[in-house]
């Protein structure tokens, strides 16, 4: 055996024993609910088509795209990416006049308003508007109910409204079980784009950044962390900032015209550049890779987060029975695998 070949072993070696217990062993296509706040930041986009790429796989069952977003522009824009591929999940979305961030985001107008000269949409779409989505919370409990138990990974990569109301919700015609006892018997875990996990907030979580998808709506994401009868992994505010994804890619594979391309150009232009040169992070696209590819990502020990404040600051307390673990700091080297990865995944036409 040469030289190259034993370090591949000790490789291959290593990938496996990194890969936490009980995800190796999945079942493909898992059934995933997809919990987003579209509209609000780019890699929520970008995040579902990797969704996509994975069902086209065999990995993936996308069972819903639920909105926490409170505004119906959300649902239309999920529809048009989606359309644009020739795909059509099921939607749902928070109860109107519930949530939070009702706001137009950085490119809902742009996406569900453009016209056509003779002032069609410009963007195809297949739902009528107003979007009616059906209310998330009795959606995604007739989803958990009629699911096989222990199968359902949640995907949360926006506010934690839509979680938080399930689990509270109350036995009905659905279900004789709550909320929290149907997620209990039917979710696997909960992989979660949320809170900020550097080395500098887990030692003085005073000092933490309020990270956006908590600081928007702290009591529900403080009551999910609390109640979530689930493992829940988190990607937090640091990791998904350090792997970008190249503006270059928006410019050579969707090109104008394309919703992507629209929504990650108004993004940046009115975010952080003029030009809108900018590289974006991929927060939500890591919590999706997690689910499939856990093997890229590496776990901290066990413990419980919670809010440190009203504010939206969370701390992190380790703990042996905690079900909690948050995505370590990776080398460089293996961030440049894995923006490569994400590349690659979110590359969907329509076929
Ligand atoms: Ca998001």
């Amino acid at each position: 055996m040469d030289f190259k070949k034993i370090i591949s072993y000790i490789f291959i070696y290593l990938s496996a024993i990194a890969i936490p217990a009980g995800f190796a062993q999945d079942k493909y296509p898992i059934p995933v609910i997809f919990d987003t706040d579209m509209g609000n930041d780019i890699d929520d986009a970008l995040a579902l088509y990797m969704l996509f790429k994975y069902e086209d796989m065999g990995k993936c069952r996308l069972l819903c795209v639920a909105h926490n977003k409170d505004n119906p522009k959300s649902v239309v824009a999920t529809d048009i990416f989606a359309s644009r591929i020739g795909r059509s999940p099921k939607y749902c979305a928070i109860a109107p006049g519930t949530g939070v961030s009702r706001n137009d985001g950085w490119y809902l107008r742009e996406l569900c308003e453009k016209k056509n000269p003779d002032a069609s949409p410009f963007y195809k779409r297949s739902i009528k508007e107003p979007a009616n989505a059906p209310e998330s919370v009795s959606c995604l409990r007739k989803i958990l109910a009629e699911s096989d138990d222990n199968a359902v990974v949640y995907i949360s990569v926006g506010f934690s409204t839509n979680l938080a109301n399930l689990l509270k919700s109350k036995p009905d015609e659905i279900s004789e079980l709550s909320g929290r006892e149907l997620f209990a018997k039917k979710v696997k875990y909960v992989s979660i784009m949320a809170g900020d996990f550097s080395p500098e907030s887990l030692k003085n979580p005073a000092k933490a950044m309020k990270e956006f998808n908590v600081a928007t709506d702290a009591e529900s994401a403080g009551y999910a962390f609390e109640n979530c009868p689930v493992p829940m992994y988190f990607s937090g505010f640091e990791f998904g900032s350090s792997i970008t994804y190249p503006r270059s890619e928006i410019d050579s594979f969707f090109e104008e015209g394309h919703p992507i391309y629209e929504a990650y150009d108004t993004c940046s232009r009115k975010l952080y550049r003029r030009d809108g040169k900018f590289d974006w992070a991929t927060f939500d696209m890591t919590s999706v890779l997690f689910v499939f590819e856990p093997e890229y990502i590496k776990l901290s020990e066990p413990g419980k987060v919670s809010l440190f404040d009203k504010e939206g600051r969370i701390k992190f307390t380790p703990s042996k029975d905690g079900l909690h673990k948050y995505f370590l700091q990776i080398p460089d080297s293996n961030k440049e695998k894995i923006r490569s990865r994400i590349i690659e995944l979110a590359r969907v036409v329509n076929e």
